[in-house]
């Protein structure tokens, strides 16, 4: 296939000892040999190191390691020369100059990466397990990014699609030659089973799939109270950093302070608000619109409460605020008092200011998210959006399938939903995604991957 041939920085910008500089197409080999002064890299051993310089005779950019992979055996499959220089901003910008110059063009972002896929190396979900591995923040989000890529969701979809087109492959089969009286006449009382079994299998990769969810994305976690109950206090013990300010001044918290906090494993968005109150004070109230605006938002609400005082109206108030949402609620000051306790509702009661209880609070949050779990997930899960969003898509086909057979429907009508459900689930690995969907997906990546 004629490519043009692209060139980008792999590593990111920036001071740094070194810089690689990626060239991929057809020309990649011959445009770099023309550039580069040392052993000839047309006839160097293919996947080996070499040295030399890099520039136009009369004026040497830098000292390199330049790498030659001859198509197929390279990252997208096509010519590629990985060229090692220093880092800093002006050699690898001066090379890419250079490059272009004699014939290559600046990668789009994700581009290397497309072609990959294009060239069949890859497919769309280790694609994206290429960005999640970049991505990762917690020792699990790398485990699971890392299962993607090894291929582990296009064998879950293999998988289905194998059973989906034995299915279509029986009815069609029966459709095709009706008066073949040794295969087995395919009535929808023969597909019930079938499709059914294929449906819990789906229900089960999906209910396996929150914790994936949790896992890729985190969650959001948001601590609100009345003012001076101690919420940046807990903010700073949860991370065991002097994150937020804390005086005994009520209405210290004037805007949302987020942090990171990873909980085993868990990354947790934390987001301290300010103390919510009747206030006529302008800067005041409009932070105490972004805490409410946050609890909307929120995958968690820390509801917090001075144990070394009886429960207010403002107290009262917040909780009728955070009813509807997933919460705990948080006993703070425990050190000074427990006036606080709610017949209807557990309360966990911790000094943030002493780091006591704090562990039992984590452990809480914890099991609420992942019940009592360890995730340490054996093989693959479903963990990023857009694989969920599909494989509920399937399951609805296949609902609708099972519905025509309720309704006793031609198996021909059932088929209509079976091909359909096998159309969609090929949009995780790509073999039948839109070239939208492409462009949306690649466009997302960073430059020079
Ligand atoms: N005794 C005791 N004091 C605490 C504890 N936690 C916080 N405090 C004190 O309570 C006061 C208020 O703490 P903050 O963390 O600033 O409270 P806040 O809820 O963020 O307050 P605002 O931002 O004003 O809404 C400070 O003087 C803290 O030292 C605790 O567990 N025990
Ligand atoms: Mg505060």
């Amino acid at each position: 296939m004629q490519k043009e041939t692209i060139v980008g920085q792999a590593t990111a910008s920036g001071i740094s000892a070194l810089n690689i500089i990626r060239v991929s197409g057809n020309d990649a080999i011959e445009i770099v040999n023309r550039l580069f002064q040392g052993k000839n890299l047309s006839i160097v051993p293919p996947r080996s190191i070499t040295y030399g310089h890099f520039g136009e005779p009369d004026r040497i950019i830098d000292e390199v390691m330049v790498s030659v992979f001859p198509e197929p055996q390279s990252y997208t499959r096509e010519n590629m020369v990985e060229i090692n220089c220093h880092g800093g901003f002006l050699v690898s910008s001066e090379i890419i100059r250079l490059l272009i110059k004699h014939g290559a063009r600046m990668a789009n972002p994700g581009e290397f990466t497309l072609r990959a896929y294009l060239n069949g190396r890859i497919d769309l979900s280790e694609a994206e397990s290429i960005m999640d591995v970049i991505g990762a923040k917690t020792i699990d989000q790398l485990q699971l990014a890392q299962k993607g890529l090894r291929g582990d969701i296009k064998k879950k979809v293999k998988d289905i699609q194998t059973q989906l087109l034995e299915i279509i492959a029986s009815i069609e089969v029966n459709i095709d030659y009706p008066e073949y009286e040794d295969i087995l006449v395919i009535s929808n009382t023969i597909l019930k089973p079938q499709i059914e079994t294929l449906k819990t299998k789906i229900a089960h990769l999906l209910n396996e799939s929150q914790t994936g969810k949790i896992i890729r994305e985190g969650i959001r976690a948001v601590i609100v109270g009345k003012p001076n109950v101690g919420k940046s206090s807990l903010l700073n013990s949860l991370l065991g950093e002097e994150k937020a300010i804390v005086t005994e001044i009520s209405g210290t918290t004037r805007d949302l302070i987020e942090a990171e906090w990873n909980l085993n494993g868990i990354l947790v968005h934390l987001i301290d608000t300010a103390g919510i109150r009747d206030t006529t004070d302008i800067v005041e109230k409009i932070g105490i619109d972004r805490a409410k605006k946050a609890i909307a938002d929120a995958d968690l609400v820390l509801l917090v409460f001075d144990q070394s005082e009886a429960l207010t109206d403002l107290d009262e108030k917040l909780l009728a605020l955070t009813l509807t949402k997933k919460r705990i609620l948080v006993g703070n000051k425990i050190d000074l008092g427990n006036k606080v306790d709610l017949e209807m509702e557990k309360i966990i009661n911790v000094s943030a200011k002493n780091r006591k209880g704090i562990d039992q609070l984590a452990a809480e949050v914890h099991r609420l998210f992942l019940g009592d779990a360890r995730i340490e997930p054996r093989s693959a899960l479903f963990a990023n959006s857009r694989h969920i969003g599909i494989l509920e898509s399937v399951k609805s086909s296949l609902d609708d399938a099972l519905t025509a057979i309720r309704n006793q429907l031609p198996v021909d009508m059932v088929e209509i939903d079976l091909k359909k459900a096998w159309s969609e689930i090929g949009e995780i690995t790509g073999e039948t995604a839109p070239n939208a969907l492409l462009d949306q997906l690649f466009s997302s990546f960073c430059l020079g991957k």
